[in-house]
């Protein structure tokens, strides 16, 4: 196979991870030297002219849970279509968060799980979710490793009075109990900041599950 672009060839290999479920078909992450490609098991990708003639139904049904159990916003920003980027659409996701006010801020990171933690046990936890805790490792903890990030979520929401928030997918057991001890001790105002930006990377990678980014494209 070859990149259309610099006729050098991709070695890629297609990891079993699951992605997401979007309209009927499955998404895997595909890993190249290069980049990071959302295939569907379907055999459709979905590119942007897909996402720009979609009805809001269709696109809160698609796009409603890139920010987690908040599909208000996906509603509010198919309003803004036709996106002429996968980034034009994610800005607009981002734009919609940064004209919150605090209370709506910490309303979107109140609508996380918390990572290992009930939803997680009970099974309880949305398609994505359960995707994310799972490859960051949270879905083979042992019972001592379950129990101290349950403590330390619990003492971060007892200071914040919302959930600690992090892009699982760029983490794994160890950063995530690192970062947790570490980001504690900032402020309140210093943790909505970061918090949010983790939101985004999280939306950032659930709407590359989905969307093919034109600049990426390859021919499979
Ligand atoms: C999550 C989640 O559900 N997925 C992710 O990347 N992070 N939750 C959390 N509390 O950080």
């Amino acid at each position: 196979m070859e990149s259309a672009a610099s006729g050098t060839p991709l070695f890629f290999f297609v990891s079993p991870e699951i992605g997401a479920v979007t309209s009927g078909s499955v998404s895997v992450r595909v890993n190249t030297r290069l980049s990071h490609f959302s295939i569907s098991l379907s055999g459709t990708i979905m590119e942007m002219q897909a996402v720009n003639s979609m009805s809001y139904e269709q696109f809160i049904d698609v796009f409603g849970n890139v920010i987690e159990k908040f599909p208000l916003i996906a509603a509010a920003v198919w309003t803004k279509r036709p996106f002429p980027s996968v980034s034009a659409l994610e800005q607009n996701f981002a734009d919609f968060i940064d004209s919150l006010p605090r209370s709506g801020k910490e309303g979107i990171l109140r609508c996380h799980p918390d990572l290992a933690g009930r939803d997680l046990l009970r099974g309880t936890l949305s398609l994505e979710s359960q995707a994310e805790q799972n490859q960051a490792g949270l879905t083979i903890l042992t019972a001592g490793q379950r129990s101290q990030l349950s403590e330390l979520n619990a003492a971060y929401k007892n200071k914040f009075h919302f959930p600690f928030v992090i892009c699982a997918r760029m983490n794994d057991r160890e950063s995530i109990t690192h970062h947790l001890r570490s980001r504690i001790r900032n402020s309140s105002e210093q943790e909505l900041q970061i918090s949010i930006k983790e939101v985004l990377k999280i939306c950032h990678l659930r709407l590359l599950d989905i969307i093919r980014p034109a600049v990426h494209s390859i021919k499979l």
